[in-house]
């Protein structure tokens, strides 16, 4: 894979943006859950009665004295009862007319009148206890959050929500640009730092201060970055910082924008890219003040994290992100890395020895087209974009994924908050990184690599048929698709409920729509400005070393 970046300058894993509201998803319809409100009963429309006059202790009623007090049940109420079930503990399960039936809790009082009843009440349906949040998108946008059953490549969260939603007293660093007050964030947000060192790239007139503000990463028109010619026209912000913060952990369950994977932990903005990305220098400065060791002229860090999160990367690990992690995971710091959005192979930090390689895949299940791959890679997480396998050209043969972030409107400084549409293993890495800290939350006493063979022994497989289980891609795409259900119990020693069947891939987008749309990947990298390798004519590797 060429490369006109110089070793030294980092560069920002694909934050693509596409236009709000494209590609939608519903979740199956659910009832929002709020303290002081229950979803209304769903009915069966059959009753469950106990008989006064029944056998004491395990004994049945016969079958023919039950059959006889329905009939006189019947006669009395005049409501025509059937015996659809007699049931353990002499209970009876009785058919209604259809008319009846209407309105089963009325029946119900009416049995409970007759003076051979002891008790009825209408059969219902009850639900699994997964957690459902009140966020308007997340039933309506972020189905990747969702069940397996409904979306084969979803993380699997409200089940695992049951068991977690965080620990208040984990703190998850996101080494980025920083950071946005977005309204859905900014009560998760606990003080960071920015680590930008050159005010000609900070874009906030200074150094190396206590505010991890995202002041903006846009390029004036003209501005050359160090190995790429001039900028054409300015480049936006891309507010990737806050994106990516808000898919571990935006405010979940306010009734406002997105749901994040981390209800509970805090979150730390450590600013180390701005105008035309971050360096290598600043950003192993802020990976070993995330996790709690010192950096020189920096204050220590009051709230070191247990989770390190780094959306960013470029070129191959160098001893110093190796020795970072090492001292890191010494201390029980998990780092998790997105594996760049070029296509080709795993690109640093998310390479070193010890990090948490993730690579993305879309709603599917399927490895996503712009993703790294490599031996390195841990896992896949949700990260939108199209399936490899339905990529024509430069068209993705179906609706593309997507991930819903919180981010702002300024071009250049942030102006208003809103949402977008992003896709990236930007997004995958913090889905990880949110699983990770409700791991700890169950298991405080994980090791960082504890946590990351769990992650790893837990994971879905990938669905047969697909690119990461077809030709000589086997083995580079890591253990299998991120389950958080499945994470969180093996992370509290409790039975780790069995994997669906994998998934039969061919559908491709969630919604398995047939049109063909133009792959995003040119317009979305050019929007992002900051990438030299683009795709080349969107087609996916199909053999690589
Ligand atoms: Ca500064
Ligand atoms: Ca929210």
């Amino acid at each position: 894979m060429p490369r006109s970046i110089p070793p030294v300058a980092l560069r920002l894993v694909l934050a693509a943006a596409v236009s709000a509201g494209a590609i939608l998803s519903p979740l199956a319809a659910t009832a929002a859950t709020s303290p002081d409100a229950r979803p209304a009963p769903v009915y069966s429309g059959n009753i469950i009665v106990r008989w006064k006059d029944a056998p004491g202790g395990t004994a049945l009623m016969p079958a023919e004295a039950a059959a006889e007090q329905v009939r006189k049940v019947a006669e009395q109420t005049g409501i025509g009862l059937t015996v659809k079930r007699q049931m353990g503990g002499n209970l009876a399960l009785l058919g209604v007319p259809a008319g009846k039936g209407a309105d089963p809790e009325a029946v119900a009082a009416q049995l409970r009148q007759d003076p051979r009843v002891a008790d009825a009440v209408p059969d219902r349906w009850l639900r699994p206890h997964d957690t459902v949040p009140n966020d308007p998108e997340f039933a309506i946008n972020q189905p990747y959050l969702g069940s397996p059953a409904v979306i084969p490549g979803a993380a699997n969260l409200p089940a695992a929500w049951d068991r977690s939603r965080g620990n208040e007293g984990l703190v998850i660093a996101v080494v980025d640009t920083g950071v946005l007050r977005h309204p859905d964030l900014a009560a998760r947000l606990v003080a960071g730092y920015d680590f930008i060192a050159d005010p000609l790239y900070s874009q906030d007139g200074d150094g190396r201060d206590g505010d991890p503000t995202d002041a903006g990463d846009f390029v004036p028109q003209g501005f050359a970055c160090p190995g790429m010619p001039a900028a054409p026209n300015q480049r936006p912000s891309t507010w990737h910082g806050t994106r990516v913060a808000s898919v571990l952990g935006a405010v979940t369950n306010n009734g406002q924008d997105v749901a994040g994977v981390d209800w509970s932990a805090r979150i730390q903005p450590l600013r180390v890219s701005g105008r035309c990305g971050a360096l290598l220098s600043d950003t192993v400065d802020a990976m070993r003040w995330a996790g709690g060791l010192p950096v020189p002229n920096v204050p220590n860090n009051p709230t070191p994290a247990r989770v390190v999160n780094i959306s960013l990367g470029a070129g191959t690990c160098s001893s110093f992100e190796q020795q970072a992690v090492d001292e890191l995971a010494a201390r029980g710091v998990v780092v998790v890395a997105a594996a760049g959005n070029s296509a080709g192979p795993v690109e640093a930090p998310a390479d070193c020895r010890g990090v948490i390689a993730v690579t993305a895949h879309v709603n599917d299940g399927e490895n996503a087209s712009y993703a790294n791959v490599g031996p390195q890679i841990a896992l896949s997480a949700p990260g939108g974009g199209c399936p490899n396998s339905k990529v024509s050209g430069n068209t993705c043969l179906v609706p593309p994924s997507a991930i819903r972030t919180l981010t702002n409107d300024g071009d250049t400084t942030a102006r208003n908050y809103t949402l977008v549409n992003s896709q990236g293993t930007s997004f995958a890495a913090p889905m990880v990184s949110g699983v990770a800290s409700l791991m700890l939350a169950v298991n405080g006493n994980l090791t960082s690599a504890q946590v990351t063979e769990l992650l790893k022994s837990s994971a879905r497989p990938h669905p047969a048929n697909t690119y990461c289980t077809t030709g000589n891609n086997a083995g580079n795409c890591g253990a299998g698709l991120l389950d958080a259900n499945r994470a969180l119990a093996a992370a509290a020693g409790a039975p780790v409920p069995p994997a669906p069947p994998p998934a039969n891939n061919g559908s491709g987008g969630d919604d398995g729509g047939g049109g063909a749309v133009p792959l995003w990947s040119g317009a979305a990298l050019a929007l992002a400005g900051l990438f030299a390798v683009l795709l080349p004519s969107g087609r996916r590797r199909q053999a690589r070393r």
